[in-house]
């Protein structure tokens, strides 16, 4: 018999790769995968409704290996094809259905489930118990749809998700895309602001970390807007629309920036580094410009925030029209800093492998435009 928490408790079955989505996406996270699965447009999700309106009640497993196996008893096996009115009639009767794991069959139906019993649970009907159980013990997904308080839950990785209907969902995802949207507005002022200062050569610390900070808090609501869109299936189309258009650029963005400003010394972190450091701090820290600063290699202190920094070039010269990065990079690798890069003629950059005549005219004009808009302002 597979023990509790013990060896019989295996990851859940591969995530599936969504739709064209910004940010975290499905991949990587089983909770948003088999949230996929079961999202409004596709079959399953069409066979929930149907339950849900007959007022019957289920009690499905989404996986079938001999460890679902061992604890099937009773019922009948069937092995067909799945269809979303097949699964409403087999729910009809008692008992739970067994289907394959990417939920393309039904295995089988009316079956009695029998987990085990030591496994930890919060429910209390039958029909809840048994489902958190088998998702704790299989560690498939198990769904219950309750007839008495009509909702559907899905047992994942020991959470319990509640289905909401597309409404609510969609309420919470507006709010969260309006909060994006200001989000946004501050990045791109944060972002302008740094840029004239590049220019300038009058950048300090803390307006380089502004801008960190704002990319990530942007990245972050971005991500939970992504998690609604997998929820919403095809009822978040529109939504996923303006999450993409909100987002052009901005995790491109965000390595530029970094790369513009990773500290170098002794103690200097990689970019993947800083990623990951940023990706710990929490919604307190994320506030807090010297833990940001901290967070890419800076040290954490206060007035450090006010040193001055020069930017690497990376950031503005992706501004710079039809120039493919491995030109970007070897023209910082070259010149090494903005100012450098500002103060070449287009003799200079003709040094740089992979720069003629044309493209370093390119270069210059591009630059040249970058830094009277940036007056302008
Ligand atoms: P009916 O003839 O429909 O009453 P049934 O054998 O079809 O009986 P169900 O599967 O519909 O039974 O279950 C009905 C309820 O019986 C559900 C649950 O509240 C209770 N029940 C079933 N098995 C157990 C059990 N092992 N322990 C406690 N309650 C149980
Ligand atoms: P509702 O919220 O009332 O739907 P519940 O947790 O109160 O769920 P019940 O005890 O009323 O559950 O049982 C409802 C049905 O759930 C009865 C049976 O068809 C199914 N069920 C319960 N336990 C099992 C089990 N161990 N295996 C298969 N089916 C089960
Ligand atoms: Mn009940």
């Amino acid at each position: 018999r597979p023990g509790v928490n013990g060896s019989a408790h295996r990851p859940a079955p591969a995530a599936t790769t969504g739709p064209g989505l910004t940010g975290g996406g499905v991949s990587g996270d089983p909770l948003r995968a088999n949230l996929a699965l079961m999202a409004p447009g596709t079959a399953l999700r069409d066979g929930l409704e149907r339950i849900l309106r007959g007022r019957t009640g289920a009690l499905i497993v989404l996986g079938h290996d001999a460890v679902v196996e061992s604890i099937c008893t009773g019922g009948f096996p069937l092995d067909v094809e799945f269809s979303a009115t097949r699964l409403r009639e087999l729910c009809k009767m008692d008992g739970a259905v067994v289907m394959s794991s990417d939920g393309t069959r039904i295995v089988r139906a009316a079956v009695h489930l029998m987990p085990d019993p030591a496994i930890h649970s919060e429910e209390s009907g039958t029909r809840h118990r048994t489902a958190e159980r088998v998702a704790k013990q299989t560690g498939f997904p198990v769904i219950s749809v309750s007839q008495s308080m009509h909702i559907i839950g899905l047992y994942v990785n020991g959470q319990r998700h509640v289905l909401d209907d597309s409404a609510a969902i969609l309420s919470r995802a507006n709010q969260a895309l309006a909060t994006l949207e200001r989000y946004k507005l501050r990045l791109d002022e944060v972002s302008g602001t740094l840029s004239a200062l590049e220019i300038e050569d009058l950048v300090t610390v803390r307006d380089a970390v502004a801008v960190v900070q704002r990319l990530e808090m942007v990245r972050r609501i971005a991500d939970e807007i992504s998690g609604y869109v997998v929820e919403l299936g095809t009822d978040g189309r529109l939504l996923a629309l303006q999450l993409d258009e909100l987002m052009a650029g901005v995790d491109a963005d965000r390595t530029l920036v970094i790369r513009d400003y990773l500290p170098t010394g002794r103690k200097a972190r990689t970019l993947d580094e800083a990623l990951v450091e940023l990706d710990l701090l929490t919604a307190t820290e994320m506030i807090d410009l010297v833990a940001v600063a901290k967070a890419i290699g800076y040290p954490g202190a206060t007035d450090s925030l006010d040193a001055a920094v020069s930017p690497r070039g990376f950031r503005l010269l992706a501004k710079v029209p039809r120039l493919p990065t491995q030109i970007v990079d070897r023209l910082v690798d070259h010149f090494g800093s903005l100012q450098r890069l500002l103060g070449a003629t287009v003799e200079d950059l003709q040094a740089v492998d992979g720069v003629g005549d044309a493209r370093a005219r390119g270069v210059r004009e591009g630059l040249s435009r970058l830094a009277e808009a940036s007056i302008l302002e």
